[in-house]
């Protein structure tokens, strides 16, 4: 018998079945709703392909992110230090927390966006363009896929979660990663396994790029360029890879739509790891709601079975609860009423 210890990794070719699951966008569209709410009830973590996003506008994306994290550090600094907008290298957040990345978190709001590109790039109007042409049709993708969840949920008001990411008002953030190529050192062992442990995969000596986490928003779309890395946890302490995919949009659920639906979507916890010989590089959008808005789950998923979960909160109370805690910590816990 295969007995996998907690904190292990395994390839997906290792046991059939695993992975997360691709969903075609143009199948039609009742199945593809239920195969959305199946895949964020199991995993919280799925890829979409055939997703309308023009190659061209990710190419010009990918190029920006790739110029930027091509300049020489004093360059990238001018764009930093991340508050916790703006460049930032090792550090993430603002409580001890430190990987091997370095990244760009910017606000999807083109204000903000215009404010920055000045310390990002000699071609701000340019940078503007790319990254404002990039949030547009990003949102629309999620805001697609939102509405297909509350198809799936069979909630009254098929707009209600995509209106929150619509909002001129809304929170949401884009983030560049650049997870330059790092050959493991011997000393490096991410499991707290002992070594006479059967080494399942060829990651257990990785270095962490992003540490384990899950995502405070309401939905997060990532897309990476070939080069693998991230995992996502399922079954608490099982890590499957995903495996790299440039022709698809990595959508997960964060904490904010866990809550929504009442504990039925699961925010999974998920990572990355560097990988030895090749740089990866992702662009995430994180779709959020405005500070002010009210989160608290939707009465159609409150069932005398199924009673409430989790108390009202503002977006705004969530966020600064995630920044006043470190990346691993399970802050949804905190707003917990049963
Ligand atoms: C994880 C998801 C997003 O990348 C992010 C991250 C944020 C940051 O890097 O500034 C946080 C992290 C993320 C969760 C806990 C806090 C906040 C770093 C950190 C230690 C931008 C977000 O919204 O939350």
């Amino acid at each position: 018998m295969v007995v996998l210890s907690p904190n292990t990794t395994i390839g997906i070719e290792s046991i059939k079945g695993l992975g997360v699951p691709v969903i075609d966008l143009s199948r039609k569209r009742s199945r593809v709703s239920e195969l959305i709410v199946k895949a964020c009830e199991e995993y919280g973590f799925f890829k979409v392909i055939n997703h309308g996003v023009s190659k061209e506008i990710i190419a010009n994306m990918e190029k920006e992110g790739l110029d930027f994290f091509a300049k020489p550090s004093l360059e990238k600094h001018k764009a930093g230090p991340p508050t916790p907008l703006g460049y930032g290298i090792k550090n993430i957040g603002f409580n001890g927390d430190m990987g091997e990345v370095e990244y760009l978190l910017l606000h999807t709001n083109s204000h903000s966006i215009s404010q920055i590109s000045k310390s990002i790039s000699k071609d701000s109007t340019k940078f503007n363009c790319v990254v404002n042409d990039y949030v547009q049709s990003i949102r629309n993708l999620a805001c697609e896929i939102l509405d297909l969840m509350a198809e799936g949920l069979w909630v009254q008001d098929k707009s209600f979660l995509s209106r929150l990411i619509r909002d001129v008002d809304s929170d949401s953030l884009i983030r560049l990663n650049h997870y330059p190529s790092s050959p493991p050192s011997s000393k490096d062992n991410i499991n707290n396994n002992n070594n006479t442990t059967m080494d399942w995969s060829h990651h257990n000596n990785s270095r962490i790029g992003f540490g384990e986490h899950s995502d405070p928003q309401i939905l997060t779309l990532l897309r990476s360029n070939d080069v693998g890395g991230l995992q996502v946890s399922i079954d608490d302490g099982m890590w499957v890879p995903i495996q790299p995919d440039t022709t698809a949009f990595c959508v997960n659920v964060g904490d904010v739509l866990q809550a929504l639906t009442n504990g039925r979507f699961i925010s999974a916890r998920h990572r990355v790891l560097v990988n030895s010989f090749k740089s990866r590089m992702s662009v995430v959008y994180f779709g959020a709601p405005p500070l002010h808005a009210w989160i608290s789950p939707l009465p159609e998923l409150i069932t005398p079975q199924n009673p409430c979960l989790y108390r009202p909160f503002t977006w705004g109370e969530y966020k600064k609860t995630t920044y006043s805690l470190r990346l691993g910590d399970s802050r949804l816990d905190l707003f917990r009423i049963h």
